[in-house]
């Protein structure tokens, strides 16, 4: 397993996310501390200088494991499921938007609160309707350049749906596309969870990435997550992927993602 950190352009809003700013400065500073992948939560892929990023890649021997979009539902309220049509297409074009970049870097898209909230009732069903066709134009769409789209399990706090991994299982089943697979992230399974190991090994073969950040949203080894556990349950799944470092950059940037990498990789030479 190799492991990556999450950066953002100044713009974002999400907090867990290792150092915002200058893309290229950042790419380096993840690359001096040994991090060999990178993943950048964009709300707008147009935003991206391509040739500063390849470049930037190049120099630091560092590959752009994913693309996050979560950015786009807080600041523009992009979802699959708004009752309007139009902002529903939005969310898609905006999805695909982000495919078209990731297919130039061969990384993933992940599909996280872009999804929306199920509103209640009746217009449940038909919102998940619409969120497993928006997935499956994605992923057809995806296919043609060879991405692979990730749907991301995320704690009930923050999106009321796809909280844990088993729920996550069973959306695939209903999207029935190979390249959408599933994106674990420790802190929300912490909370929805009953089991890391069982959820792990019941998910293998379809965990395509993984966030790791500990109970309290720092870097492993300042909260309370077993993840030694963890490790083991995804070295016995064969998982070959990314660990990447979504977390809050406390207590401070440097410091968090110094210590992130070092405790990651104590963990991972342990087990
Ligand atoms: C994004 O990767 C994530 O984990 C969510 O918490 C989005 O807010
Ligand atoms: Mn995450």
């Amino acid at each position: 397993m190799k492991i990556a950190g999450v950066i953002t352009t100044k713009e974002a809003k999400f907090g867990p996310i290792m150092y915002r700013g200058d893309i290229r400065e950042n790419i380096e500073k993840l690359s001096k501390l040994g991090y060999e992948g990178v993943e950048i939560s964009l709300r707008d892929p147009k935003i991206i200088k391509k040739e500063e990023l390849k470049e930037a890649l190049k120099k630091n021997s560092m590959t752009l494991t994913t693309l996050g979009t979560g950015q786009a539902v807080a600041s523009e309220g992009l979802t699959f499921i708004n009752p309007d049509k139009a902002v529903r297409k939005a969310a898609v074009g905006r999805i695909i938007e982000h495919i078209g970049l990731a297919s130039e870097f061969n990384s993933f898209v992940i599909i996280g609160l872009i999804r929306g909230n199920l509103p209640e009732g009746s217009k449940k069903f038909q919102a998940i309707k619409w969120t497993i066709e928006a997935c499956q134009e994605c992923a057809d769409f995806a296919q043609k350049s060879g991405v692979t789209i990730l749907i991301e399990m995320i704690n009930r706090y923050e999106v009321n749906w796809l909280n844990s991994v088993s729920e996550g299982i069973s959306f695939l089943k209903k999207v029935k596309r190979d390249n959408v697979l599933l994106h674990i992230d420790t802190f929300h399974m912490n909370i929805e969870d009953s089991s890391f190991k069982e959820s792990i090994i019941d998910a293998r073969n379809l965990i395509g990435y993984v966030h790791i950040a500990d109970s309290n949203r720092w870097v492993p080894g300042y909260g309370h997550i077993n993840f030694p556990e963890i490790i083991s349950a995804l070295e016995e799944i064969n998982y070959q992927g990314f660990l990447s470092l979504e977390a809050f950059p406390l207590p401070d940037p440097d410091t968090a993602a110094k210590k992130g990498i070092e405790n990651v990789r104590k963990l991972l030479s342990k087990n």
